[in-house]
Order: structure tokens, then sequence, then C-alpha cells
């Protein structure tokens, strides 16, 4: 398997880079998904610099994974083969179960970090609001009304599925709620960015916290 081989490399290039934040703080983690629908891989540092090798067959899915690593300051390492034929539902969906587990993994205990993080992000005329509680009890809210379809040949309702998948793999809360927008490759990406951003700071560790920042004692 030589795509396999590659993709392994890869992920240990993506780890090296990563080898300077000290060991203690180095949350990371590594998923492979396989079904007869699709065949998935997924790295995650939390504490990269945002590096990111994605290949999902799904061009604006990529897009969007690359400003995610960005902007949420993670290194990321996506390799996706899907039925596309079909069509990208089962590709998306399944990368949002797989970057969930992935993160769910890199976590971990959840001991000294914010667990709330929230970002509002604009993109021109969009304007996006993501709020992410690290509760580890999964809902999703996704108030984001577009009126196209499409973007380029991209259905962005698969945009909510994603996000249920990676919701309930996390087990985290998430808010998202589009303030104003027309452009739909514009709302989506701002919704992205906002994840990316709000993720980043609930999962960043703040010194004053010790264990886990609950009455209850678990995360
Ligand atoms: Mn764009």
């Amino acid at each position: 398997m030589p795509r396999n081989a590659k993709a392994k490399a890869r992920a240990k290039k993506i780890a090296r880079r990563g080898a300077a934040v000290s060991r203690a703080r180095r949350r990371s983690a590594e998923v492979h998904r396989r079904t007869k629908e699709t065949d998935i891989s997924v790295r995650i540092a939390l504490d990269g610099g945002g590096s990111y090798q994605v290949g999902t067959g799904v061009p604006f899915l990529n897009h969007m994974l690359e400003l995610f690593a960005r902007h949420g300051l993670f290194d990321l390492a996506v390799r996706a083969g899907g039925d596309l034929d079909v069509d990208a539902h089962h590709t998306v969906e399944d990368v949002g179960l797989t970057l969930g587990e992935a993160l769910r993994h890199a976590l971990g205990d959840k001991r000294g970090i914010r667990r709330f993080g929230e970002a509002t992000v604009p993109l021109d005329e969009a304007l996006v609001s993501v709020v992410v509680d690290l509760s580890g009890r999964p809902y999703l809210v996704y108030n984001v009304k577009l009126e196209q379809e499409r973007v380029g040949t991209f259905d962005v309702e698969l945009v909510h599925d994603f996000l249920l998948a990676l919701v309930n793999q996390v087990g985290m809360n998430l808010h998202v709620n589009m303030i104003c927008g027309r452009n739909p490759h514009h709302i989506v990406e701002a919704s992205f960015k906002g994840l990316a951003r709000a993720l980043s700071q609930a999962a960043s560790f703040d010194p004053r916290v010790k264990g886990v920042l609950s009455t209850k004692g678990v995360l």
C-alpha cells in the first residue's frame, strides 16, 4: 500500500514538527477508519503550528479542513478515499466522524483546559458566531440558512452532516449561528474559521485550572 505508506510518512513529518512543544503538553492522536464506503485516516496535534496535509477527494472540504488547521493552529493530516461516484455524502460525514474521534483522543482527560471557547468570524458580508463547550455532552445548534444549495459542485447541506458527526464523536456542545451573510462560500468558510478558533481556545490550557473545569469533577 504505497498510498498508506506515504500518508504515514507525512504524518510522521508533521509529528516531528510538533516535537518542539514539550511532551507533557503535546496532545495528538491518529485514527484510521475503514468501511465499505470510505477509508479515512486523520492525525491531529492540538498544540501545533497550523500545518496541514489534506486530501479527501472533495476540493471544497479540503479547503475547509486546511483553514481549520491554519486558524486553529493545529497540525492536521487527513487522507480520505470514498465512494465519490455515489456522491460526497459518505466521505464528508465520515471525515467528520474520524476527525471527531481523533480530537476526542487528542483531548484526553481534558485536565487543565479552558473547556469553553467562542469566536465570531467575518468574511466580507458574512458574519458567523461559533461557541464550543467541551462538556462531554454532544449537542449541535446550527442556525445557518443558505439560499444557494451548492458551492461549485459541493452540496452545502453536507456541512450540517459533517458538524453533527464531529459533535457526536468529540462529545461537545457546538452552537453555530449565522449573524448575517449572502455568499454560501463566505458563510461556510466563516463557520469553519470560527470553529477552529473556538475549539483552539476551548482546548487551550489555563494554568489556574487544576484538574478538570467542572464542579462534577469529570468532563
Ligand atoms: Mn475560500
